[in-house]
């Protein structure tokens, strides 16, 4: 292979016609070969450390310029050439083997894709996970109810305007059923509370989270349909102490610790007294931004302690007991939290959001 030319005057290399005779040579080799193994012998045999095209390489530079020019290009085509080759034959082969073969069954399977719990679901039992170490069962109850349950248990007077059709969804024509009421989706979980109270004697800690329905128009703050967790804590002796200490831890624990507090008197028909609790605006810190309306204080829950009229209506002796109780939403609380500004989020099953808790 390295003999030298005839004609005699150059040093020892490849002649451009021993590329044409190496380049014969490898493709009558080339045509039955399949096996990488083989392939790769090939590979070292033709383009390898000791194959004449290296040696050809090497010699170049002590070559004339006209005959390097001439047998540099030769030997780039030869070299591009065999690759191009090689590459094919491999890929024929590889792809016959998987035709023949099979899928490979040592590869690990597809894993399915994980699912994980609602944004609202994650904050129930995040705001249960505060009350359940202070002694609170957590209890459920049906989401359609009665006016009874409802409404009238709850103090709340036959002409107050939330039992309007305009603000409660009712399943019954009004008239349907005189003595528990029309049937309705309940618009707060409360019903919830009114029946343990029926079942049970005090003490009594309970919480109770679930979906509620109210008629209002749709928009950034508005669902006709969301979630709250409300609460009720009834013994012989409860103080609104008790509510004011529980309530705060809940608050410190929810929104960490250094959350500053305020409990407003506010009105509902089943408490006596009743107030609304805010924190400061984590957003401004107090200052008044967008987030808290320029008020700098934020409403998070309502509470109360509950009405003697309440404890009456489910044959709880009201000059014995006292309890306090609480509500809050829970789509209301997940935004605050994390700062969503469109409630319409949670419902709308986009997986864009929704892969981004947890
Ligand atoms: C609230 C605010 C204040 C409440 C009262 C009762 C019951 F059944 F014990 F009377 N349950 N929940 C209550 C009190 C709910 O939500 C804003």
């Amino acid at each position: 292979m390295t003999e030298p030319e005839p004609s005699g005057a150059q040093p020892a290399g490849l002649t451009l016609g021993q590329i044409d005779a190496q380049w014969e040579a490898f493709s009558s080799e080339i045509a039955d070969a399949q096996r990488p193994e083989k392939l790769e012998q090939l590979r070292v045999k033709y383009l390898g450390r000791k194959s004449p095209a290296a040696a050809g390489l090497k010699q170049l530079g002590v070559l004339p310029p006209e005959q390097r020019a001439a047998l540099g290009k030769r030997l780039n085509v030869f070299k591009v050439e065999v690759e191009r080759r090689l590459a094919e034959a491999a890929q024929r082969a590889s792809a016959a083997t998987s035709r023949t073969a099979g899928p490979d069954l040592t590869l690990p399977g597809d894993a399915p894709a994980a699912g994980r719990l609602h944004p609202i679901t994650q904050t129930m039992q995040a705001i249960l996970d505060c009350f359940v170490p202070m002694g609170f069962e957590v209890v459920e109850g049906p989401e359609i109810e009665y006016e009874f349950y409802n409404f009238d248990a709850l103090n709340i007077p036959k002409d107050h305007p939330s039992r309007e059709a305009f603000d409660t969804f009712f399943v019954d024509a009004p008239t349907d059923r005189p003595r528990e009421g029309a049937r309705l989706l309940r618009s707060h979980t409360s019903p919830v509370q009114i029946r343990a109270m029926q079942r049970r004697r005090p003490p009594l800690r309970i919480v109770v989270p679930g979906r509620v329905w109210r008629p209002d128009p749709l928009d950034a703050s508005h669902s006709f349909m969301f979630h709250q967790v409300e609460g009720l804590m009834v013994d012989s002796r409860v103080t609104f102490a008790d509510l004011k200490g529980i309530l705060s831890a809940f608050l410190t624990r929810y929104f960490g610790p250094g959350t500053a507090t305020r409990f407003r008197p506010h009105f509902f028909p089943f408490t006596e007294p009743s107030a609304e609790v805010d924190i400061a605006c984590s957003a401004c810190r107090g200052h008044g931004c967008s987030t808290c309306e320029q008020k700098g204080w934020i409403e998070i829950l309502g509470c109360g302690m509950v009405h003697p009229n309440v404890f009456k209506a489910v044959g709880y002796p009201a000059d014995r007991v006292q309890g306090f109780a609480f509500g809050m939403g829970v789509e209301r609380l997940c935004m605050l939290k994390y700062g969503i500004r469109d409630i319409r989020v949670f419902f709308e099953n986009d997986l864009r959001v929704l892969e981004q808790f947890q």
